[in-house]
């Protein structure tokens, strides 16, 4: 479809059952982000439907994401920058404190505000083509989807200085060691692994899912007292529920799945 079809959706929806599967629907452009394009996957995290219970984003085309859209940067104050950077800081934080938990195929580039995206999702399944870059220094320009905090949290400051510094292309088996990617597996082979994995989330207690969603970040940023008195609180409110108490119950009258070696 053509670039210039302003009626082109950016972001597509398809709803199976408890997955929610949402698509970047811009690889005439490498699914590089724009504002509209932003501003669509704000909304679509925003208003899925209560029956969703986990997601999957993917790239349509060859690419994950080109990242911010350089044609965007052109005409940009200063003033309107920081604005700018509010609109990606806005869309990710609904996509990692949202409701739903979201596993993202990673597939060719996963490059500058691309990457920001992807540190932003739960679970990050990596196709063997898929490469992780920041040419932030490359363009002149710098982190501003929220890459300093969260890509920095995932493989520490130091890495993403020199893959900034240097330009530094790592690759898929690569990513994964740093921990930019939980799975790595075939090309083509990313849904249907994210698919394998949203069907376990999916099948988890809602109330665990959010306490790992929204809980376990808070707390990894708190003061050891701190992190200790949440978890205990949020512990105390999983295990309380009668959801909690029947999974338990079934395990140990023997009806529920063991944990087995994958
Ligand atoms: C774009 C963008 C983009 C592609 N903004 N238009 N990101 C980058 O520096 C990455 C720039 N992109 C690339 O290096 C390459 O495009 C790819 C390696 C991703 C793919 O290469 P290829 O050969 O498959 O495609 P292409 O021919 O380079 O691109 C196809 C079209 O997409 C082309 O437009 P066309 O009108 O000539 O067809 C490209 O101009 C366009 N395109 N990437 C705009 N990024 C919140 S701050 C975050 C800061 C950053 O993200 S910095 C990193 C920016």
């Amino acid at each position: 479809m053509s670039e210039n079809n302003t009626d082109q959706k950016l972001v597509l929806l398809d709803i199976d059952g408890p997955v929610a599967t949402v698509t970047l629907n811009r690889a005439e452009k490498r699914n590089a982000l724009n504002v509209r394009m932003l501003n669509e996957l704000r909304d679509c995290f925003t208003t899925l439907p209560s029956t969703v219970k986990v997601a999957i984003l993917v790239g349509s085309g060859q690419h994950f994401s080109a990242g911010l859209d350089l044609s965007e940067l052109t005409e940009a104050s200063i003033e309107e920058g920081i604005y700018q950077s509010q609109i990606w800081y806005e869309t990710f934080e609904k996509i990692q404190f949202g409701r739903v938990p979201v596993v993202g195929v990673l597939k060719g580039a996963v490059v500058g505000g691309g990457l920001e995206l992807a540190s932003s999702l739960h679970v990050r399944v990596a196709e063997q083509d898929a490469y992780f870059a920041l040419p932030e220094g490359q363009r002149g320009i710098f982190l501003g989807g929220g890459g300093s905090v969260r890509i920095s949290k995932l493989i520490g400051f130091s890495r993403v200085s020199e893959m900034m510094l240097t330009g530094h292309v790592l690759n898929a088996n690569e990513g994964q060691q740093l921990g930019l990617a939980h799975y790595v597996v075939a090309p083509d082979a990313g849904l249907a692994k994210a698919r394998e994995l949203a069907k376990r989330i999916a099948g988890n207690a809602a109330l665990s899912n959010f306490a790992i969603m929204r809980a376990l970040p808070l707390i990894a940023e708190q003061p050891m007292s701190q992190g200790l008195f949440t978890e205990s609180l949020m512990a105390a409110v999983t295990q309380n529920a009668p959801e909690a108490k029947a999974r338990v119950n079934a395990f140990l009258q023997k009806r529920a799945e063991k944990v087995v070696p994958q």
